[in-house]
C-alpha cells in the first residue's frame, strides 16, 4: 500500500533526534532519562529538560543484564538494565539523570541498581486510583519531582509556561489519536507495525511543537487516503493487540500476527494507546492536580484494581469492529499475566469474542511455536 511522505518523515524521527539532543546538550540543555508513561513530561519541558524513552525494547544487552539480575526477570527490565550497564544505548548515555516511578517490583529494584550508574529521582506511585487520598499523594509527588527539576536545572517551572506545555501535549496527544483512528478504516492505511513506528516517536522528542507539525501532516495525509481509497483485497480479522510495552526490537508477536494475515486495527500498551489516549483537563485551575489526575488514571496493571482498562478495552473493541483479541505478557511480568485471566473473561463474557494469550520474551527461539498458535487462532475468527 502507498504509504504517505508524512509518514517516511516520522518513521525516521528517531535517528534525526540523537543529533538534536547532542547539541542541545552542548549547549547547556539537561536530558532525563524515562522507563515509564507515569512520567509527567510537560513539567520536564516546562524546566527546559529534554526527556527520552530509555525502555529496553532489545534482546542484544540481556545477557550482560544476567550477570547481575535473575534469569528469571521480565525481558523488558533485563534489556533496560543492560543497555544501562553496557553503556550500548546513545539516549542512555545522553541522559543526565534518570526519572523513576514504582510500579512493578522488578522495575523498582531495577532502579536501585541504575542508581550506582546515574543519578535516579524515583516518583513514588500510589497503587491505587480508587483511594481518596491517592491523587493528593501523587500530586504531592508531582511538586516534588518540580523541586527536583528547578534543582537540577536552575530554570523555574512558571505557571505560564506549564500551562503552556500542558496545552501543546494535548495538542500532540489528539494528533497521536486521530492516526490512531484511522485504524477504525475497513482496511487501515497503516499496518500495526508502521502505526507502532509512528506512536514509538512519543518518547524522542525535543521539539514538541515541530513534532507536532509532523503529526498533524500525517493524520491530514492518512485521513485523506482512507476517504479516498478502494479497497483492493478482502482484510484479515481485525485484531486488538493489547498487554505489555512492545517496541521495534520487541515487536515479535505483532509481526508473526501480519505474516499471517491479521489486520491489527489497535494496539494498547505503553508505546501506543496507552500514552496519549488520555487528556489533561484544561479547565482545572490547580495545574499540578490536573496533570496528576491525567497520569494517575493510567490503565497500568501495576494498578489495583485495574478497571480502567477493562473500559478501554470495550471501547476499543466496539470502535474498531474487533473480531478478536491477543494480550501479551512479557515472561515474569507478574501483573500483566495475573491481570489475563479477568481481561479473558471480560473479552469472552462480555464481548462473546476469542481471546489468546502469548507469554514470551524477547528472544526468537519460540517464533516457529507462536505462528502455529497464532494462524489456529485467526482460522477461528
Ligand atoms: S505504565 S506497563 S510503562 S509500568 S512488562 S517492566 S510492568 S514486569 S512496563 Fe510499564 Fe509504566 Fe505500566 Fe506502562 Fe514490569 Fe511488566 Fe516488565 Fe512492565
Amino acid at each position: 500500500m502507498h504509504k504517505p511522505k508524512s509518514f517516511d518523515t516520522l518513521a525516521t524521527y528517531k535517528s534525526r533526534s540523537l543529533p538534536l539532543i547532542d547539541e542541545a546538550k552542548e549547549h547547556g540543555t539537561k536530558i532525563g532519562g524515562l522507563f515509564c508513561v507515569y512520567a509527567p513530561t510537560e513539567l520536564m519541558y516546562a524546566a527546559g529538560v529534554i526527556p527520552v524513552g530509555l525502555c529496553g525494547k532489545n534482546q542484544d544487552p540481556i545477557p550482560a543484564a544476567e550477570r547481575n539480575l535473575p534469569a528469571n526477570l521480565c525481558p523488558l527490565i533485563k534489556s533496560s538494565y543492560g543497555y544501562g550497564i553496557t553503556h550500548s544505548c546513545p539516549f542512555f548515555a545522553a541522559s543526565d539523570f534518570i526519572v523513576g516511578e514504582t510500579t512493578c517490583d522488578g522495575k523498582k529494584k531495577m532502579y536501585e541498581l541504575l542508581a550506582r550508574i546515574k543519578p535516579v529521582h524515583l516518583m513514588h506511585l500510589p497503587y491505587t486510583q480508587h483511594a481518596a487520598s491517592s491523587l493528593d499523594f501523587w500530586t504531592g509527588e508531582l511538586h516534588r519531582f518540580a523541586t527536583f527539576l528547578e534543582q537540577e536545572t536552575g530554570n523555574k517551572i512558571t505557571p505560564h509556561k506549564l500551562r503552556q506545555e500542558i496545552q501543546l501535549h494535548n495538542q500532540v496527544r489528539k494528533q497521536l489519536l486521530r492516526i490512531t483512528a484511522t485504524g477504525k478504516a475497513p482496511v487501515p492505511p497503516l499496518s500495526g507495525l508502521d502505526m507502532l513506528s509512528v506512536t514509538e516517536t512519543k518518547s524522542f522528542v525535543v521539539d514538541m511543537q515541530d513534532y507536532l507539525t509532523l503529526l498533524t501532516a500525517l493524520a491530514d495525509d492518512l485521513e485523506a487516503l482512507v476517504a479516498s481509497r478502494q479497497p483492493d483485497s478482502k482484510p484479515g480479522p481485525r485484531i486488538l493487540y493489547t498487554g505489555c510495552p512492545t517496541g521495534k526490537g520487541s515487536e515479535k508477536v505483532l509481526k508473526i500476527l501480519e505474516e499471517c494475515g491479521a489486520t491489527v486495527a489497535v494496539q494498547e500498551h505503553c508505546s501506543s494507546l496507552k500514552d496519549f489516549n488520555l487528556l489533561v483537563d484544561q479547565d482545572e485551575p490547580d495545574l499540578y492536580r490536573t496533570l496528576a489526575k491525567r497520569y494517575l488514571d493510567t490503565p497500568c496493571s501495576c494498578m489495583t484494581p485495574n478497571t480502567g482498562r477493562l473500559d478501554l478495552i470495550s471501547e476499543l473493541i466496539n470502535d474498531y469492529s474487533i473480531d478478536g483479541v491477543v494480550d501479551l505478557t512479557w515472561q515474569c511480568c507478574h501483573t500483566y499475566n495475573v491481570e489475563s485471566f479477568s481481561l479473558r473473561e471480560h473479552v469472552e463474557q462480555k464481548h462473546q469474542l476469542p481471546f489468546l494469550h502469548i507469554e514470551t520474551d524477547y528472544a526468537q527461539s519460540d517464533t516457529e511455536q507462536l505462528r502455529t498458535r497464532i494462524e489456529a487462532f485467526l482460522e477461528m475468527l
